[in-house]
Protein backbone atom coordinates (compact mmCIF):
# COMPACT_ATOMS: atom_id res chain seq x y z
CA UNK A 1 0.00 0.00 0.00
CA UNK A 2 2.85 2.36 1.11
CA UNK A 3 4.35 2.31 -2.20
CA UNK A 4 1.27 2.50 -4.19
CA UNK A 5 0.99 5.66 -2.12
CA UNK A 6 3.91 7.37 -3.09
CA UNK A 7 3.38 6.55 -6.91
CA UNK A 8 0.02 7.92 -6.87
CA UNK A 9 0.75 10.99 -8.22
CA UNK A 10 2.84 9.95 -11.08
CA UNK A 11 -0.77 8.01 -12.51
CA UNK A 12 -1.48 11.85 -13.60
CA UNK A 13 -1.48 13.66 -16.38
CA UNK A 14 -3.84 16.70 -15.43
CA UNK A 15 -1.62 18.84 -13.03
CA UNK A 16 -4.56 20.62 -11.23
CA UNK A 17 -5.57 17.04 -10.22
CA UNK A 18 -2.31 16.95 -8.10
CA UNK A 19 -4.37 18.75 -4.78
CA UNK A 20 -7.04 16.13 -5.13
CA UNK A 21 -4.24 13.27 -5.21
CA UNK A 22 -2.60 14.93 -1.90
CA UNK A 23 -5.72 14.60 -0.33
CA UNK A 24 -6.99 11.38 -1.25
CA UNK A 25 -3.82 9.88 0.10
CA UNK A 26 -3.87 11.35 3.23
CA UNK A 27 -7.77 10.26 3.43
CA UNK A 28 -9.18 14.03 3.22
CA UNK A 29 -12.67 14.62 2.84
CA UNK A 30 -13.06 16.29 -1.50
CA UNK A 31 -14.98 18.96 -1.72
CA UNK A 32 -17.76 20.45 -4.25
CA UNK A 33 -14.91 22.08 -6.22
CA UNK A 34 -13.08 18.98 -6.62
CA UNK A 35 -15.93 17.02 -7.50
CA UNK A 36 -16.29 19.41 -10.31
CA UNK A 37 -12.81 18.91 -11.03
CA UNK A 38 -13.01 14.95 -11.28
CA UNK A 39 -16.00 15.59 -13.74
CA UNK A 40 -13.88 18.18 -16.31
CA UNK A 41 -10.66 17.02 -16.69
CA UNK A 42 -9.85 14.51 -19.30
CA UNK A 43 -7.56 12.71 -17.16
CA UNK A 44 -9.68 9.62 -16.64
CA UNK A 45 -6.69 7.31 -15.95
CA UNK A 46 -5.60 9.80 -13.40
CA UNK A 47 -9.03 10.10 -11.80
CA UNK A 48 -9.54 6.04 -11.65
CA UNK A 49 -6.12 5.43 -10.01
CA UNK A 50 -7.08 7.48 -7.17
CA UNK A 51 -10.48 5.63 -7.11
CA UNK A 52 -8.32 2.55 -6.77
CA UNK A 53 -6.30 3.50 -4.45
CA UNK A 54 -9.14 4.34 -2.04
CA UNK A 55 -10.97 0.99 -3.14
CA UNK A 56 -8.32 -1.31 -2.21
CA UNK A 57 -7.36 0.91 1.10
CA UNK A 58 -10.86 -0.47 1.66
CA UNK A 59 -11.44 -3.91 0.37
CA UNK A 60 -8.19 -5.10 -1.15
CA UNK A 61 -9.00 -7.19 -3.78
CA UNK A 62 -12.37 -8.41 -2.48
CA UNK A 63 -15.43 -8.24 -5.00
CA UNK A 64 -18.49 -8.90 -4.25
CA UNK A 65 -21.75 -10.12 -5.98
CA UNK A 66 -25.17 -11.79 -5.26
CA UNK A 67 -27.30 -14.96 -6.72
CA UNK A 68 -30.24 -12.61 -6.93
CA UNK A 69 -33.18 -12.22 -8.81
CA UNK A 70 -35.60 -9.62 -10.14
CA UNK A 71 -39.45 -9.29 -9.88
CA UNK A 72 -41.51 -6.26 -10.23
CA UNK A 73 -45.05 -7.43 -8.72
CA UNK A 74 -46.94 -4.68 -10.86
CA UNK A 75 -45.90 -2.62 -13.71
CA UNK A 76 -48.99 0.01 -13.55
CA UNK A 77 -47.78 3.12 -12.52
CA UNK A 78 -49.73 6.32 -11.78
CA UNK A 79 -46.67 8.15 -11.70
CA UNK A 80 -44.97 10.44 -15.27
CA UNK A 81 -40.95 9.55 -14.93
CA UNK A 82 -39.94 10.44 -18.81
CA UNK A 83 -37.32 8.07 -18.46
CA UNK A 84 -39.09 4.68 -17.84
CA UNK A 85 -40.25 2.71 -20.21
CA UNK A 86 -41.07 -0.56 -17.92
CA UNK A 87 -44.51 1.37 -16.35
CA UNK A 88 -47.70 0.36 -18.13
CA UNK A 89 -51.05 2.94 -16.96
CA UNK A 90 -54.31 1.56 -16.20
CA UNK A 91 -56.16 -0.56 -18.21
CA UNK A 92 -52.98 -0.68 -20.64
CA UNK A 93 -52.83 -4.09 -22.21
CA UNK A 94 -49.66 -4.50 -21.13
CA UNK A 95 -50.53 -3.92 -17.14
CA UNK A 96 -50.30 -6.88 -15.11
CA UNK A 97 -50.00 -7.16 -11.16
CA UNK A 98 -48.87 -10.24 -9.35
CA UNK A 99 -50.53 -12.00 -6.81
CA UNK A 100 -48.16 -13.57 -3.84
CA UNK A 101 -49.24 -16.94 -5.10
CA UNK A 102 -48.06 -16.25 -8.39
CA UNK A 103 -44.74 -14.74 -6.88
CA UNK A 104 -44.07 -18.00 -4.71
CA UNK A 105 -44.64 -19.95 -7.97
CA UNK A 106 -42.07 -18.17 -9.64
CA UNK A 107 -39.72 -18.11 -6.78
CA UNK A 108 -40.02 -21.91 -6.81
CA UNK A 109 -38.79 -22.19 -10.78
CA UNK A 110 -35.71 -24.16 -11.28
CA UNK A 111 -33.83 -21.01 -12.46
CA UNK A 112 -34.08 -19.69 -8.63
CA UNK A 113 -32.65 -22.34 -6.92
CA UNK A 114 -29.53 -20.75 -5.01
CA UNK A 115 -30.63 -17.41 -4.79
CA UNK A 116 -30.35 -15.19 -2.00
CA UNK A 117 -31.74 -11.77 -3.08
CA UNK A 118 -35.28 -11.13 -3.97
CA UNK A 119 -34.99 -7.57 -5.26
CA UNK A 120 -38.12 -5.71 -6.17
CA UNK A 121 -39.45 -2.83 -7.60
CA UNK A 122 -42.61 -1.86 -9.16
CA UNK A 123 -44.98 1.03 -10.31
CA UNK A 124 -47.12 2.99 -7.89
CA UNK A 125 -50.82 1.33 -8.13
CA UNK A 126 -53.32 2.66 -6.15
CA UNK A 127 -55.00 -0.73 -5.55
CA UNK A 128 -52.15 -2.02 -3.23
CA UNK A 129 -52.33 -1.57 0.10
CA UNK A 130 -50.52 -2.57 3.06
CA UNK A 131 -51.92 -5.52 3.26
CA UNK A 132 -50.85 -7.08 0.15
CA UNK A 133 -47.11 -6.39 1.17
CA UNK A 134 -47.42 -7.86 4.67
CA UNK A 135 -49.28 -11.21 3.13
CA UNK A 136 -46.78 -11.54 0.59
CA UNK A 137 -43.27 -10.94 2.70
CA UNK A 138 -44.95 -13.35 5.76
CA UNK A 139 -45.62 -15.73 2.90
CA UNK A 140 -42.04 -15.49 0.92
CA UNK A 141 -40.28 -15.86 4.36
CA UNK A 142 -42.18 -18.73 5.22
CA UNK A 143 -41.58 -20.50 1.85
CA UNK A 144 -37.91 -19.46 1.40
CA UNK A 145 -36.58 -18.83 5.05
CA UNK A 146 -33.02 -17.71 3.70
CA UNK A 147 -33.99 -15.74 0.93
CA UNK A 148 -33.39 -12.27 1.83
CA UNK A 149 -35.84 -9.31 0.81
CA UNK A 150 -34.93 -6.12 -0.95
CA UNK A 151 -37.62 -4.10 -1.98
CA UNK A 152 -38.84 -0.66 -2.59
CA UNK A 153 -37.64 2.21 -3.51
CA UNK A 154 -37.96 5.49 -1.03
CA UNK A 155 -40.62 6.81 -3.52
CA UNK A 156 -42.61 3.46 -3.56
CA UNK A 157 -42.45 3.24 0.22
CA UNK A 158 -43.94 6.76 0.62
CA UNK A 159 -46.72 5.88 -2.13
CA UNK A 160 -47.72 3.02 -0.50
CA UNK A 161 -48.05 4.84 2.69
CA UNK A 162 -50.04 7.16 1.51
CA UNK A 163 -52.08 4.93 -0.93
CA UNK A 164 -52.64 2.71 2.61
CA UNK A 165 -53.76 5.66 4.84
CA UNK A 166 -50.98 5.21 7.39
CA UNK A 167 -47.81 7.31 8.63
CA UNK A 168 -44.80 6.00 6.73
CA UNK A 169 -42.97 5.06 9.82
CA UNK A 170 -45.91 2.45 10.46
CA UNK A 171 -45.62 0.86 6.88
CA UNK A 172 -42.05 0.66 7.15
CA UNK A 173 -42.03 -1.31 10.76
CA UNK A 174 -45.23 -3.28 9.59
CA UNK A 175 -43.36 -4.38 6.47
CA UNK A 176 -39.75 -5.19 8.57
CA UNK A 177 -42.16 -7.93 11.02
CA UNK A 178 -43.40 -9.13 8.12
CA UNK A 179 -40.09 -9.58 6.70
CA UNK A 180 -38.70 -6.64 4.94
CA UNK A 181 -34.76 -6.66 5.33
CA UNK A 182 -33.56 -3.68 2.83
CA UNK A 183 -34.32 -1.84 0.18
CA UNK A 184 -33.24 -1.32 -3.18
CA UNK A 185 -31.25 2.39 -4.04
CA UNK A 186 -33.58 3.25 -7.11
CA UNK A 187 -35.94 6.31 -6.93
CA UNK A 188 -33.53 9.14 -6.26
CA UNK A 189 -32.72 9.89 -10.11
CA UNK A 190 -31.21 13.59 -10.07
CA UNK A 191 -31.82 15.53 -6.27
CA UNK A 192 -31.59 19.25 -8.48
CA UNK A 193 -35.34 20.38 -8.57
CA UNK A 194 -34.95 21.65 -11.92
CA UNK A 195 -33.45 18.68 -13.46
CA UNK A 196 -36.23 16.68 -11.92
CA UNK A 197 -39.58 18.67 -12.95
CA UNK A 198 -38.16 17.90 -16.88
CA UNK A 199 -37.05 14.14 -16.13
CA UNK A 200 -39.63 13.11 -13.80
CA UNK A 201 -42.93 15.63 -13.75
CA UNK A 202 -45.18 14.62 -10.57
CA UNK A 203 -42.62 12.72 -8.64
CA UNK A 204 -41.94 12.60 -4.90
CA UNK A 205 -39.43 15.61 -4.50
CA UNK A 206 -35.66 15.30 -3.66
CA UNK A 207 -36.54 16.18 -0.08
CA UNK A 208 -38.71 13.22 0.69
CA UNK A 209 -36.33 10.80 -1.33
CA UNK A 210 -33.36 11.70 1.71
CA UNK A 211 -36.38 12.05 4.79
CA UNK A 212 -38.03 8.41 3.81
CA UNK A 213 -34.39 7.07 3.39
CA UNK A 214 -33.30 8.52 6.94
CA UNK A 215 -36.33 7.01 8.70
CA UNK A 216 -35.76 3.96 7.32
CA UNK A 217 -31.72 3.79 8.64
CA UNK A 218 -33.02 5.35 11.96
CA UNK A 219 -35.75 2.30 11.73
CA UNK A 220 -32.74 -0.30 11.48
CA UNK A 221 -33.45 -0.47 7.58
CA UNK A 222 -30.49 -0.38 5.76
CA UNK A 223 -31.16 0.90 2.14
CA UNK A 224 -29.12 1.37 -1.17
CA UNK A 225 -28.47 4.59 -2.87
CA UNK A 226 -28.30 5.96 -6.70
CA UNK A 227 -28.23 8.24 -9.39
CA UNK A 228 -29.87 8.67 -12.90
CA UNK A 229 -26.80 10.17 -15.25
CA UNK A 230 -26.14 10.53 -18.52
CA UNK A 231 -29.39 12.38 -19.90
CA UNK A 232 -29.73 16.24 -19.41
CA UNK A 233 -28.09 16.68 -16.30
CA UNK A 234 -24.76 18.52 -15.77
CA UNK A 235 -21.76 18.24 -13.61
CA UNK A 236 -22.76 20.36 -10.74
CA UNK A 237 -26.14 18.09 -10.58
CA UNK A 238 -24.14 15.39 -9.90
CA UNK A 239 -21.46 16.41 -7.69
CA UNK A 240 -24.96 17.84 -5.86
CA UNK A 241 -27.06 14.95 -5.81
CA UNK A 242 -23.50 13.24 -4.21
CA UNK A 243 -22.45 15.21 -1.52
CA UNK A 244 -26.45 15.24 -0.63
CA UNK A 245 -26.16 11.01 -0.41
CA UNK A 246 -22.75 11.83 1.57
CA UNK A 247 -24.07 14.36 3.93
CA UNK A 248 -27.03 11.95 5.06
CA UNK A 249 -24.49 8.87 5.13
CA UNK A 250 -22.82 11.67 7.81
CA UNK A 251 -25.91 11.31 9.87
CA UNK A 252 -27.09 7.45 9.71
CA UNK A 253 -24.40 5.41 8.08
CA UNK A 254 -27.34 3.36 6.87
CA UNK A 255 -26.13 3.46 3.05
CA UNK A 256 -24.66 0.06 1.83
CA UNK A 257 -24.26 0.56 -1.39
CA UNK A 258 -23.98 3.05 -4.52
CA UNK A 259 -24.87 2.35 -8.31
CA UNK A 260 -24.79 4.68 -10.92
CA UNK A 261 -27.48 4.36 -13.08
CA UNK A 262 -26.82 5.13 -16.95
CA UNK A 263 -29.78 6.44 -18.41
CA UNK A 264 -30.89 3.89 -21.30
CA UNK A 265 -32.43 5.95 -24.06
CA UNK A 266 -34.70 3.46 -26.29
CA UNK A 267 -38.71 3.75 -25.96
CA UNK A 268 -38.77 6.75 -23.57
CA UNK A 269 -40.49 9.88 -23.54
CA UNK A 270 -37.12 11.70 -22.70
CA UNK A 271 -34.77 9.89 -25.21
CA UNK A 272 -37.61 11.09 -27.44
CA UNK A 273 -37.20 14.93 -26.56
CA UNK A 274 -34.21 15.58 -26.37
CA UNK A 275 -31.10 14.69 -28.40
CA UNK A 276 -29.58 12.04 -25.83
CA UNK A 277 -26.73 9.72 -26.45
CA UNK A 278 -26.10 6.62 -25.33
CA UNK A 279 -23.80 7.06 -22.34
CA UNK A 280 -20.09 5.90 -23.54
CA UNK A 281 -17.44 4.05 -21.66
CA UNK A 282 -15.63 7.04 -20.66
CA UNK A 283 -18.67 8.71 -18.79
CA UNK A 284 -19.61 5.42 -16.81
CA UNK A 285 -15.93 4.41 -15.77
CA UNK A 286 -15.65 8.30 -14.68
CA UNK A 287 -19.08 7.60 -12.90
CA UNK A 288 -17.79 4.85 -11.03
CA UNK A 289 -14.43 6.38 -10.38
CA UNK A 290 -16.23 9.52 -9.08
CA UNK A 291 -18.56 7.86 -6.55
CA UNK A 292 -15.70 5.89 -4.75
CA UNK A 293 -13.59 9.77 -4.50
CA UNK A 294 -16.66 11.70 -3.22
CA UNK A 295 -18.47 8.87 -0.82
CA UNK A 296 -15.50 8.40 0.95
CA UNK A 297 -18.49 7.28 3.60
CA UNK A 298 -20.76 4.66 1.69
CA UNK A 299 -18.88 1.08 1.76
CA UNK A 300 -19.78 -0.20 -1.50
CA UNK A 301 -19.37 0.74 -5.08
CA UNK A 302 -21.62 -1.18 -7.84
CA UNK A 303 -20.52 -1.41 -11.36
CA UNK A 304 -24.12 -2.34 -12.85
CA UNK A 305 -23.42 -4.62 -15.49
CA UNK A 306 -27.04 -4.26 -16.59
CA UNK A 307 -26.54 -1.11 -17.66
CA UNK A 308 -22.74 -0.22 -18.34
CA UNK A 309 -22.22 -4.05 -19.99
CA UNK A 310 -20.36 -7.09 -18.55
CA UNK A 311 -16.82 -5.95 -20.16
CA UNK A 312 -17.01 -2.47 -18.69
CA UNK A 313 -18.07 -3.83 -15.41
CA UNK A 314 -15.30 -5.80 -15.08
CA UNK A 315 -12.86 -2.97 -15.93
CA UNK A 316 -14.84 -0.99 -13.20
CA UNK A 317 -13.16 -3.35 -10.85
CA UNK A 318 -9.98 -1.03 -11.35
CA UNK A 319 -11.45 2.32 -11.10
CA UNK A 320 -13.30 2.20 -7.86
CA UNK A 321 -15.93 -0.51 -8.18
CA UNK A 322 -15.67 -3.39 -5.44
CA UNK A 323 -19.60 -5.27 -6.23
CA UNK A 324 -20.83 -6.35 -9.64
CA UNK A 325 -23.97 -6.93 -8.17
CA UNK A 326 -25.88 -10.06 -9.20
CA UNK A 327 -27.17 -13.01 -11.43
CA UNK A 328 -30.42 -10.70 -11.79
CA UNK A 329 -32.82 -12.97 -13.79
CA UNK A 330 -34.88 -11.14 -15.26
CA UNK A 331 -34.45 -7.99 -15.85
CA UNK A 332 -37.11 -5.58 -17.25
CA UNK A 333 -36.15 -1.48 -16.18
CA UNK A 334 -33.12 -1.31 -17.86
CA UNK A 335 -34.01 -3.80 -21.15
CA UNK A 336 -37.28 -2.52 -22.15
CA UNK A 337 -35.38 0.87 -22.41
CA UNK A 338 -32.90 -0.79 -25.02
CA UNK A 339 -30.29 -2.28 -22.58
CA UNK A 340 -28.41 -4.67 -24.85
CA UNK A 341 -26.28 -7.05 -22.01
CA UNK A 342 -27.87 -10.70 -20.98
CA UNK A 343 -30.79 -11.01 -18.76
CA UNK A 344 -29.17 -13.00 -16.43
CA UNK A 345 -25.18 -14.26 -15.83
CA UNK A 346 -24.76 -17.28 -13.99
CA UNK A 347 -22.46 -17.43 -10.80
CA UNK A 348 -19.77 -19.07 -12.67
CA UNK A 349 -19.72 -16.26 -15.63
CA UNK A 350 -19.33 -13.45 -12.73
CA UNK A 351 -17.13 -15.24 -11.00
CA UNK A 352 -14.62 -15.48 -13.99
CA UNK A 353 -15.39 -12.19 -14.81
CA UNK A 354 -13.50 -10.94 -11.34
CA UNK A 355 -10.97 -13.58 -11.29
CA UNK A 356 -9.76 -12.23 -15.06
CA UNK A 357 -9.71 -9.09 -13.45
CA UNK A 358 -7.26 -10.42 -10.49
CA UNK A 359 -9.71 -9.79 -8.07
CA UNK A 360 -11.31 -12.27 -5.33
CA UNK A 361 -14.84 -12.99 -5.87
CA UNK A 362 -17.06 -13.27 -3.06
CA UNK A 363 -20.46 -13.99 -3.08
CA UNK A 364 -23.04 -12.26 -0.23
CA UNK A 365 -26.68 -11.55 0.87
CA UNK A 366 -28.07 -8.45 0.55
CA UNK A 367 -26.10 -6.57 4.05
CA UNK A 368 -23.03 -8.21 2.66
CA UNK A 369 -22.57 -11.28 4.79
CA UNK A 370 -20.40 -13.00 3.16
CA UNK A 371 -20.59 -17.16 1.80
CA UNK A 372 -17.51 -18.91 2.76
O1 LIG B 1 -35.67 3.32 -9.85
C1 LIG B 1 -35.61 3.86 -14.74
C2 LIG B 1 -33.85 3.82 -12.89
C3 LIG B 1 -33.99 2.28 -11.22
C4 LIG B 1 -34.32 4.04 -16.47
O2 LIG B 1 -30.05 -1.05 -5.07
C5 LIG B 1 -33.52 3.91 -15.33
O3 LIG B 1 -28.79 -2.73 -5.53
C6 LIG B 1 -31.62 3.99 -16.61
O4 LIG B 1 -32.63 1.03 -8.73
N1 LIG B 1 -32.34 4.17 -17.74
C7 LIG B 1 -34.08 0.78 -11.02
N2 LIG B 1 -32.19 3.89 -15.38
C8 LIG B 1 -32.71 0.14 -10.91
C9 LIG B 1 -32.15 0.26 -9.53
C10 LIG B 1 -31.03 -0.61 -9.10
C11 LIG B 1 -30.26 -1.26 -10.03
C12 LIG B 1 -29.22 -2.08 -9.60
C13 LIG B 1 -28.97 -2.27 -8.25
C14 LIG B 1 -29.76 -1.60 -7.34
C15 LIG B 1 -29.53 -1.80 -5.88
C16 LIG B 1 -30.79 -0.75 -7.74
O5 LIG B 1 -33.54 2.50 -12.53
C17 LIG B 1 -35.25 3.07 -11.15
C18 LIG B 1 -34.83 4.35 -11.84
O6 LIG B 1 -34.13 5.15 -10.96
N3 LIG B 1 -34.36 3.85 -14.28
N4 LIG B 1 -35.61 3.99 -16.10
C19 LIG B 1 -33.68 4.20 -17.73
N5 LIG B 1 -34.37 4.40 -18.86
Amino acid sequence: MHSLSLGLKSYLTDPRLLPIAEKVERGERLTFDDGLLLYESPDLTGIGAMAHFVRLKLHGRNTYYVVSRRLSYTNICVTHCQFCAFQARPGDPRAYVLSADEIIREMEKPENLGVRELHMVAGHYPKLKIEYFEDLFRRLKARFPDLHLKVFTMVEMDYYARASGIPIEEFISRCMAAGLESCPGGGAEIFDEGIREKICIGKKDAGTWLRVAELSHRMGLPTNCTMLYGHIEEARHRVDHLLRLRELQDRTGGFLAYIPLAYQIEDNELGRAYEIHETTGHQDLREVAVARLMLDNVPHIKAYWVMITEGLAQVGLTYGADDLDGTIIEESIAHLAGAKTPQALTKAELERLITEAGFQPMERDNLYKVYA
